[in-house]
C-alpha cells in the first residue's frame, strides 16, 4: 500500500516555522559590564546593619588614640541576640561588625596581638565579639560581613612592610575562624597621628601602593571567593560619596576604576554617580549612622533618627539602586539603645504601611511597543511578580512608554521600577506622567532606574500613570512596577 507523505511534510513544515520563529526574536544581548552573582546577591539584600562596637563605646569617642588599655572593654550586658532580633524583625539582611577600628583593638582574640579582648575584664578575657555577632548572625538568618581597619593607631610598626603582613594574618583569622563572610569593608581613613607603640606621632602612607591591595584580596578570595570587597574605589562595592545616606539620583553602576584610587580627593560626586559606558560593574554602597557618631555615645540619645528619617533614608539609598549600610551602635552595657529599637520598629511600621497595597497589581498595563510582538517580553511582565521576566523592545529601539490604567482614581504616593541588571544598565533617561483633565500631566523627570527605583508621587489622584523612557544605552529592558 502506497502511504502518501503530506501529513509527514506538513508536520515538519509547522515545526521548522516554528522553530524559525522562536529563534527570530532573541533576548537581548548583554551591554556593557555585568553584575557577578554575588553582586545581584547582594542588592536583594537591600538593608544591612553596620555596627561599630569597640573601645571608643567605653572612651566616649570616635576615633580611639591606640592607647587606651583594653582593662576599659567592658560591656555588662552584651547580647548578639538582641542585636540580631531587632535587625531581623526591622527587615536587615545583613550585618557587618567593626572588628576592629582605628585604634587597633581587635573584638577577638587575635594571636597576633595583646590589643585585644583577650586582655579585657570582658568575660575574664575568653569573650568574642566576632565570634558570638557572627553565630548570632547566622542563628538569625542574618549574613555576617566584616570591618577591619587598614589603619592602626596602635601598632609600632604602622607603616612599615612588616604592619601589612600582621593585617593580613588578621584577615587570615577571620576568614577562616568565623564561617562565611558576605562583605569585607575597607575604611578609607588612613594615616595620621596616634599612639604607634608610644611613638605618639603623626604617619602618613602611600595610600595608593602602601597596602599592595591585590595581593591582600587575592589573598582573602583564596579563603573565601563569594566575598565583596568595599572601599573608596572597590573593586565589587564603590563608596557612595558622603555619610549622609545620600545616593545618587543618577547613579550609574558602572565606574572607570583609573579615575579612582583609595584616599584621591575630589571624587566623591563622580562615586555618587558612576559613569555611563563605565569599564566596570562597582554599584555605590550607601552608609549612614542612625545617630551623629558611629560610635555610641549617651549624650546622643535624644538624637537618634526618627522612623520617618529613616525611611527617607530608605528612599535615598535603596530608591536610588542602591544597598543601605545602616549603623545601630550598640551602648556600654553591648545593648541597641531603647531609643535606637523604637526608631528602627517604627521605621519598618512606616515601610510596612507605604508597601501594603501594590495597585499595579490588578491594572492593565500597555506598551508603546515591545521586543517582536513576543509575549516573552510584553509589558504584562513588569506586574507579574516574576523577577526573571521582562518588558523589552527591539535592538533599535531606546524611547518607549508603557501605561497602567487602574481603572478608576486613586490616590498614589509611589512608584517602584526595576531594571534587569542581569543584562546590564541601560536607561538614562525617563519621565512620569500622571493622567489629569482628560491629558497627561508630567510628576517627574529622572535619569537612572538601575536595580530599583522608587519616586515619589505625592498623593496624585489619577487613574493612569505612563512612564516614557526618553533615552538608554540599549534597549530598555525592565523587570518590575509597582504603583502604591
Ligand atoms: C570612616 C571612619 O573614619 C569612621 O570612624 C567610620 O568607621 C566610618 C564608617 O568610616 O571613614
Amino acid at each position: 500500500m502506497k502511504k502518501s507523505i503530506w501529513p509527514l511534510a506538513v508536520l515538519f513544515l509547522l515545526i521548522h516555522v516554528s522553530c524559525q520563529k522562536e529563534n527570530k526574536v532573541k533576548p537581548p544581548e548583554p551591554l556593557g559590564p555585568l553584575p557577578s552573582n554575588d553582586q545581584l546577591a547582594w542588592y536583594k539584600m537591600e538593608m544591612n546593619a553596620f555596627i561599630h562596637f569597640t573601645i571608643n563605646t567605653f572612651t566616649d569617642k570616635e576615633w580611639g588614640y591606640g592607647d587606651e588599655s583594653p582593662e576599659l572593654f567592658n560591656p555588662t550586658a552584651f547580647d548578639a541576640d538582641q542585636w540580631m532580633q531587632t535587625l531581623k524583625e526591622a527587615g536587615f539582611k545583613g550585618v557587618i561588625l567593626t572588628a576592629k577600628h582605628h585604634d587597633g583593638f581587635a573584638l577577638w582574640p587575635s594571636e597576633y596581638t595583646e590589643h585585644s579582648i583577650k586582655n579585657s575584664p570582658f568575660e575574664s578575657g575568653k569573650g568574642d565579639i566576632v565570634k558570638s555577632v557572627s553565630e548570632s548572625a547566622a542563628k538569625h538568618g542574618l549574613k555576617f560581613g566584616v570591618y577591619l581597619s587598614p589603619w592602626d593607631r596602635n601598632r609600632a610598626d604602622y607603616g612599615e612592610p612588616s604592619y601589612v603582613e600582621y593585617y593580613r594574618n588578621q584577615l587570615k583569622e577571620l576568614f577562616t575562624e568565623y564561617g562565611p563572610v558576605f562583605e569585607m569593608w575597607f575604611d578609607g581613613a588612613n594615616g595620621g597621628d596616634g599612639y604607634y607603640g608610644g611613638a605618639n606621632e603623626e604617619r602618613t602612607i602611600d595610600r595608593q601602593n602602601y597596602y599592595d591591595w591585590p595581593t591582600t584580596l587575592g589573598m582573602v578570595d583564596s579563603i573565601q571567593p563569594q566575598v565583596l570587597f568595599f572601599s573608596d574605589a572597590g573593586p565589587d562595592l564603590r563608596w557612595v560619596g558622603n555619610e549622609k545616606g545620600i545616593g545618587g539620583k543618577t547613579h550609574w553602576n558602572t565606574i572607570t576604576p583609573d579615575t579612582l584610587y583609595a584616599g584621591k580627593f575630589g571624587i566623591e560626586d563622580l562615586l555618587q554617580h558612576g559613569t555611563p559606558g563605565g569599564t566596570h560593574w562597582i554599584p555605590a554602597e550607601v552608609n549612614v549612622s542612625i545617630r551623629p557618631g558611629w560610635f555610641y555615645h549617651k549624650a546622643e540619645d535624644s538624637l537618634v533618627r526618627t522612623p520617618e528619617n529613616l525611611f527617607q533614608r530608605y528612599l535615598t539609598s535603596v530608591g536610588r539602586g542602591s544597598t543601605w549600610l545602616l549603623n545601630i551602635p550598640p551602648d556600654t552595657r553591648g545593648l541597641f539603645h531603647e531609643n535606637d529599637v523604637k526608631a528602627l520598629q517604627g521605621f519598618r511600621k512606616i515601610l510596612d504601611s507605604v508597601f501594603e497595597n501594590n495597585l499595579a497589581k490588578s491594572a492593565k498595563v500597555d506598551a508603546s511597543t515591545f521586543r517582536g510582538n513576543d509575549k516573552r517580553f510584553s509589558p504584562e511582565n513588569l506586574t507579574d511578580g516574576d523577577e526573571n521576566t521582562y518588558w523589552a523592545t527591539d535592538d533599535d529601539v531606546t524611547s518607549a512608554s508603557v501605561e497602567i490604567d487602574f481603572g478608576e482614581v486613586h490616590e498614589l504616593n509611589y512608584l517602584l521600577l526595576q531594571e534587569h541588571i542581569a543584562l546590564g544598565q541601560r536607561v538614562a533617561a525617563f519621565d512620569i506622567y500622571a493622567w489629569k483633565n482628560d491629558q497627561w500631566e508630567e510628576v517627574a523627570s529622572e535619569t537612572t532606574i538601575g536595580y530599583k527605583r522608587i519616586l515619589p508621587l505625592n498623593g496624585v489622584q489619577t487613574s493612569k500613570i505612563k512612564v516614557e523612557i526618553k533615552e538608554a544605552l540599549g534597549c530598555p529592558v525592565i523587570s518590575n512596577l509597582e504603583v502604591y
